[in-house]
């Protein structure tokens, strides 16, 4: 039976990914770090199949501890500080925990089990502005945001730790990915979140920033399971993940709007507190490699993924709204 440790498993791709290896009949270590308020809510339904372990990716001890515990066979590095926009308010936060942290789990692992398969959970905001599109394996890096360039360095570490001690360390180049476990404050969600809570009354205008900008979305759930082919090759290797479809913000919030019968031009209200300094204009994937070489497919296209969250947002609001009478007439 093989043993894996995810980072990040709390978060949106760490969930999915726990999930997949669990029905594969992995045995699951997730690392969790301590937080004031425990936050299981994407891994509640199988909080008692993962094996939980403490560390924080900034504490090298922890993570070498972490090794230790799990022996595991694979392991995927997925935590970071993954909200660009939170990159320029916290720019060293950011290197610490989206960069010096990749280096610190690759040490973790080279010091206990050097023969571990590696993953690192790189991103097309390594890509920046545009040189080449699509943007595939050999495209140059030109990154416009603290994150962008704590990425590019966890990157070239990966590959250095590959050429230098010729360990099994892959990355993954993976475009945007979305799903109904995302995060609030990125995009998708924003917009499905409030797509459903104006459906229902409860909010009145949604506040957005550049709607120009071009996207590259998949599912989540399609994405995670490149991760897993990457590290079942004969070979490590580094590969781009993307669905080769681009559409702009104002097309997300057409989509999402539109779904419930509703006009995005009527709620929509640029606030310039969105708008980051540096813009990522463009991102448009080619991953051709992965497809031939991973025999990797998309299942999810754009429209349903936006409908998907749109739907899993307008359950969740209407169950909200439903606790809140309950709780008013008990009260009464
Ligand atoms: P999330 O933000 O949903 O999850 C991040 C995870 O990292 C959470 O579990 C979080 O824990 C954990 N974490 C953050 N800081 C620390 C720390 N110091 N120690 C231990 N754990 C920590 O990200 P996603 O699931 O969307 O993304 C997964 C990875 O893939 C990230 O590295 C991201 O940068 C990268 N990526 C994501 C893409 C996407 O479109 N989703 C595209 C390309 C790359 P907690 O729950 O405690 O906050
Ligand atoms: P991104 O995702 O920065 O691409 O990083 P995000 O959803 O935050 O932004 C996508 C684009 O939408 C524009 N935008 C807004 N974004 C947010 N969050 N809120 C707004 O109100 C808003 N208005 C317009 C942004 O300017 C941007 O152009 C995600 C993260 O998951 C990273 O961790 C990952 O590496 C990359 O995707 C690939």
């Amino acid at each position: 039976m093989k043993r894996a440790l995810i980072t990040g498993v709390t978060g949106q791709d760490g969930s999915y990914l726990a999930e997949f290896l669990l029905s594969k009949g992995y045995t699951v270590y997730g690392l969790r770090r301590r937080t004031s308020t425990p936050n299981y809510e994407n891994v509640q339904h199988i909080k008692e199949q993962i094996h939980w372990i403490s560390g924080d990716l900034t504490d090298l001890a922890s993570l070498i501890e972490a090794v230790r515990i799990a022996d595991p066979h694979e392991v995927y590095n997925l935590a970071a500080q993954s909200y660009v926009a939170a990159s320029w308010p916290q720019p060293l936060a950011t290197g610490q925990m989206t960069a010096i942290s990749v280096t610190n789990m690759l040490e973790a692992v080279r010091l206990v089990k050097p023969d571990t398969r590696f993953y690192q959970a790189s991103s097309s905001e390594m890509f920046g502005k545009v040189i080449e599109t699509p943007q595939k394996e050999t495209t140059p890096f030109y990154p416009r945001s603290p994150y962008g360039v704590a990425k590019v360095y966890g990157h070239w570490i990966t590959v250095n730790y590959r050429e230098s001690f010729g360990m099994f360390a892959c990355s993954g180049i993976l475009f945007n990915h979305e799903s109904p476990r995302r995060g609030l404050e990125f995009v998708t969600r924003k917009v499905t979140d409030a797509v459903a809570r104006i459906k229902h009354g409860l909010q009145q205008e949604l506040r957005m920033g550049n709607l120009d900008a071009l996207r590259d979305w998949g599912y989540a759930g399609d994405y995670i399971k490149a991760m897993w082919l990457m590290l079942q090759q004969e070979q490590p290797d580094d590969f781009v993940i993307s669905t080769g479809e681009m559409h702009t913000v104002r097309e997300l919030l057409e989509v999402a709007f539109s779904y419930v019968d509703l006009n995005y031009e009527d709620y929509v209200v640029m606030d310039p507190e969105f708008v980051r300094p540096a813009e990522v204009d463009l991102l448009l994937g080619d991953c051709t490699k992965a497809k031939q070489q991973l025999g990797w497919e998309l299942e999810v296209s754009f429209q349903q993924l936006i409908k998907m969250m749109v739907d899993e947002d307008m359950k969740r609001v209407r169950a909200e709204i439903k606790y809140q009478e309950a709780l008013s007439a008990a009260l009464v």
